[in-house]
Order: C-alpha cells, then structure tokens, then sequence
C-alpha cells in the first residue's frame, strides 16, 4: 500500500487504512527497542503510519540534531493525543502544549523560575539537604536487611519538588504525602505515551477502565492543587517569590492576569494554566530524577568498582567531615561521569516526547510535511554501536577524554535539544549531584545475602523505569546515624 518507495524518499512501513503500520510492528517489543530494530532493515530515518498519523523515526544522532536543533523551530510543535489532552486541559502546560506565542511566554516563565531557584542560589541546595538527611536516616534505619529504596527515594525527592513548587514538605507518612503519591502512580500507570488511547483518537469514545481511572486521579490532583493555589493566592506578598506557584501567580500580572488582552482572542496565562504547570512540574521532577537515581543505584549494585571508585574521590576531596556542596561538582568529574553513564545507558525518555512540524521542512534532505509526527529514539543514539564503544556496557570512563578530563559526545542527549529542551535540566543535574554525591559519601549499597542483582531490563510506562530490587545499606565510617 505504501507502493515501492521513490528513489530518495524516506523509506516507510507498509501500512493499511485506520490501523496503520500496526500489523507490521511485531507483538511485545517496547517502541524504543522495536524502532532500534526496524532501524537495522530500513536505515536510521524511516517512516510508519500510528493509526491513520504518518510518523518520521528519527535514530541517529546528526538527523535528530537536524530536527532537536538546526531545524528546532520547524519541529518544535507537539501532536494533541487523548491522554495527555486530559491531563493538561486541552495543552494548558509546557510539555504537552502544541508551539504558540503564549507557550513561549509561558516556557519563559517557568525557566526564569527555574533559574531563580537554580545554580546561582543556595536555596535549591538546602532544600535538598535537608531531603537528604531524612532521606540517610530512613534508608540507614532498615539495618542489615535487604529493602526497596524506591519509596524512600520518591518521598525524599517529591520532598525537594513540593518545597520549589509550593514551599511545603511532608514528614514519611503524610496523609496528603500518600495521595499525592497515589494520584501520581495512577497517572503513571494510566498515561503511557504513545499507548493505544493516543495513537487511535476515537477510541476516546469507548472509555475503558484505564481511562476513567486516569481521570478520577486527575480529579484528585485538581482538588489538592486547586487548595493550594487558593492558599497562594490569599498570601501573596511582593518581593522575590518563594516558590513556582508563586512566580507563575507573579508572572500572570505582567501578561493580563488572565483576561482576554483587548482586541485579540489571544489569552494570558490563566489560572488553569498556573495549575498546570504546577502540576506537570511536580510530575516531571518526581518521575525523572527518582527514575534516574535508582537505575544509577541499580547499576553501582552490578558494578562495585564504580562505587569504591566514587567513593574514593569523595573521601580525597571531601573527606568525611563536612557535607557535599555544589561548589563542590568540579572537584568530582568521575561521580559526573557515573551520572552522564547512568542517564546515557538508561534514558528516563527514550523516545523523547512526540514532536510535530509547524511548516513544510526537511530531514537529511527530505522534504517533510507540515503537521507530520517525529519520534526521536534517543535510546538508538545512546546505543549506536558506531559512536559508543560496547554501548551496552556500564562504563563512566567514556565520559573521559585522554586527559582524564569531562568529555560531552555529541550524540548524548538525555535532555533532548533545542526549542523543546527540558526546562528541569539545571535543577535535575543539581538534585542527581547532590543526592548521589551525600548518599555515597555517607553510605554504601551492597546486595543483600544471596540476593540477585537488579535486573537492568526496564518496563515502559510514562518513563523507563527499572523493576522493583533490593539493596542492603551500609554506613560509611563516621557516618552510622546518617547525619553529622
Ligand atoms: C522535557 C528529560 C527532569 C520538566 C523533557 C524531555 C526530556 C527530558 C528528554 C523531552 C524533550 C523533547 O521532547 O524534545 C529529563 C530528564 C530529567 C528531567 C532525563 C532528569 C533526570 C525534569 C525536571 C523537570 C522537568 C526535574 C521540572 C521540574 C520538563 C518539562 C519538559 C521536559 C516541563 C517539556 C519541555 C517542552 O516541551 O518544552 N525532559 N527531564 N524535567 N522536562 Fe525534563
Ligand atoms: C508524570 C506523572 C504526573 O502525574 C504527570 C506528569 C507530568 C509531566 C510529565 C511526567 C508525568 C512524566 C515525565 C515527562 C513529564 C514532562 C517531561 C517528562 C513526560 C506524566 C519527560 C521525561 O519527558
């Protein structure tokens, strides 16, 4: 049905009306694994029909920097899909939103607040310490029995989004800690981009179990969320804000506060976009660096070395008598390195978030057309056999040059590029360091008795996850009650 493909033109899948390529795609395989595969028969950038959506896939990292960067703003728009429409209002959030003038205003907002609680502050810093230390004492407090890290972690680290964005903490076993936790899981489970509900629109006209559960969470998360806005609102002070909530209340005012700006029908930012972008930034922090944390804590249980390895440049240049600080990071490329391996070997986002191009454009000298879909399969570009030696490997070295110093290969790009660049990058990049580098420095992961060693393999769900595993911890010298 495709007919035989002209000479030049972007090689696709065969593909049939409504269903698509779907009977050529395989049963099983996860899509970022599939595409690697399909990549070996039809070449790094080749095309498929997602129901009735032709879709570019994009495997290699010189044409996804064509379409991350020299071409962004052609392809910086997002496809509108079921799940994530619900989730957003219909786009009323950064990462969902379709490309327009007031999502740039909008994108603006967020990362100007980002920066304002990132690097150049210590504020970001003492909200994870003190994360951090509760986070030591629970982890300490299971003794020498094996136990899943995962909970404690997604509470230390929901601990440090829930201070950015609405300046509260919860102590372990909060009430409102547990409903947050639990709208998130159920979010977590139901969304998974690029499931079916996304990909066959009029399946939304069949509600199945999965999405009525989607939205009795979003229904939760709106209550709280809703809560705190009002509470905001009523105690909004001048000067610096204190947290997102506030900046994004803060920046309303500069675009109209929410009225419609006279003589368009263009709005400002309104209130359900401040409850959006609260909310996705809440997601996205919680979800992306727990995520990270326990595939790097899965992988120094495979590989020892690395950890001795980390922990002998912790005690060189730190020594066990003071804290980690962000001035810190020059001092310990190698733990760097075990960051970038870690986000390189297991991307939490290995298709990236669906792209769509806002014009007529062209890839590798193919002309594309305005509104087609791109996936851009960073999991290939992480694991190109050409560009990474032994890419399966857990290896940080690679992100050494010959002079031991910090080395960026250009096809790691666990942030994606461009336009649609993480806004979270800054903040992840500080929250990994400095959770990893006070984890290590106070204590050390081992496999239990007997225990098996995680397995790296991974389930797809919104974010590549690792499976449950157990770990044992212990403390390091001088460090037994896991705070000084
Ligand atoms: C987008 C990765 C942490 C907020 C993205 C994208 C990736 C990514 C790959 C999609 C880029 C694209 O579609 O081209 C990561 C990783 C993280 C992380 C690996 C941690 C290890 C965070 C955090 C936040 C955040 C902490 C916020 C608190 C966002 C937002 C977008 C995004 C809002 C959408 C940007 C847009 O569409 O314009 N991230 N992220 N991320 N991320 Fe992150
Ligand atoms: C996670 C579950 C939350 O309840 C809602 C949410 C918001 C933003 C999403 C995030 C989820 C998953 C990870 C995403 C993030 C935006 C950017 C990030 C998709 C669905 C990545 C890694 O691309």
């Amino acid at each position: 049905s495709g007919g035989a493909a002209a000479r030049g033109s972007i090689p696709c899948l065969p593909h049939l009306p409504v269903l698509g390529s779907l009977p050529w795609l395989g049963g099983g395989l996860p899509p970022h694994l599939l595409f690697t595969q399909l990549a070996y028969r039809y070449g790094p950038l080749f095309a498929l029909y997602l129901g009735p959506h032709y879709t570019l896939v994009v495997n290699d990292h010189q044409h996804a920097r064509e379409v991350l960067l020299q071409r962004g703003k052609d392809f910086a728009g997002r496809p509108n899909m079921v799940t994530t429409s619900l989730l957003t209002r219909g786009g009323k959030d950064i990462a969902f939103s379709d490309y327009s003038p007031l999502w740039r205003l909008h994108r603006r907002l967020v990362h100007n607040s980002f920066t304002l609680f990132g690097e150049g502050t210590s504020r970001l810093q003492d909200i994870v310490f003190s994360a951090v230390d509760s986070l030591c004492a629970e982890l300490l407090s299971h003794g020498t029995r094996g136990f899943d890290p995962s909970p404690a972690i997604t509470r230390a680290v929901t601990n440090v989004v829930c201070t950015l964005v609405f300046s509260s903490t919860y102590s372990s076993g909060d009430s409102e800690l547990q409903e947050v936790i639990r709208y998130n899981n159920g979010i977590v489970e139901t969304i998974a981009r690029g499931g079916l509900v996304d990909i066959y629109p009029w399946m939304k006209f069949f509600p199945n179990r999965s999405l009525s559960k989607l939205k009795e969470c979003i229904a939760v998360r709106d209550r709280l969320l809703s809560r705190k806005l009002e509470e905001h609102k009523a105690a909004l002070s001048d000067g610096d804000p204190r947290d997102l909530l506030e900046a994004l209340l803060k920046g309303q005012t500069g675009s109209g506060r929410g009225q419609k700006t006279q003589g368009s029908k263009e709005e400002g930012i309104t209130d359900d976009h401040v409850l959006m972008t609260a909310a996705e930034a809440f997601g996205a922090g919680v979800e992306t660096t727990s995520t990270t944390l326990l595939w790097i804590l899965a992988y120094l249980l495979h590989h020892p070395e690395v950890q001795e390895r980390v922990q002998k440049e912790l005690d060189e240049n730190i020594g066990c008598e003071r804290a980690v600080s962000v001035s810190d990071r020059g001092r310990l490329p190698y733990l760097d390195c075990v960051i970038n391996e870690g986000m390189r070997i297991r991307p939490v986002s290995p298709v990236l978030i669906p792209h769509t191009a806002m014009t007529d454009s062209s890839v590798g000298g193919h002309a594309v057309r305005r509104g087609t879909r791109v996936l851009v399969n960073m999991w290939s570009i992480h694991h190109d056999p050409r560009h990474w030696d032994k890419p399966d490997l857990f290896n940080p070295d690679r992100f050494l040059d010959d002079q031991g110093r910090r080395a960026t290969p250009s096809c790691f790009l666990p942030f994606g590029a461009g336009p649609r660049v993480c806004v979270g990058e800054l903040l992840a990049r500080l929250e990994l360091f400095l959770f990893l580098s006070s984890l290590l420095q106070r204590m050390s992961f081992k496999l239990p008795d007997g225990g098996s060693p995680p397995n790296l393999q991974g389930r797809l769900g919104v974010v590549l996850q690792p499976l449950p595993y157990k770990a044992v911890v212990i403390p390091r010298p001088g460090w037994e009650g896991g705070v000084k």
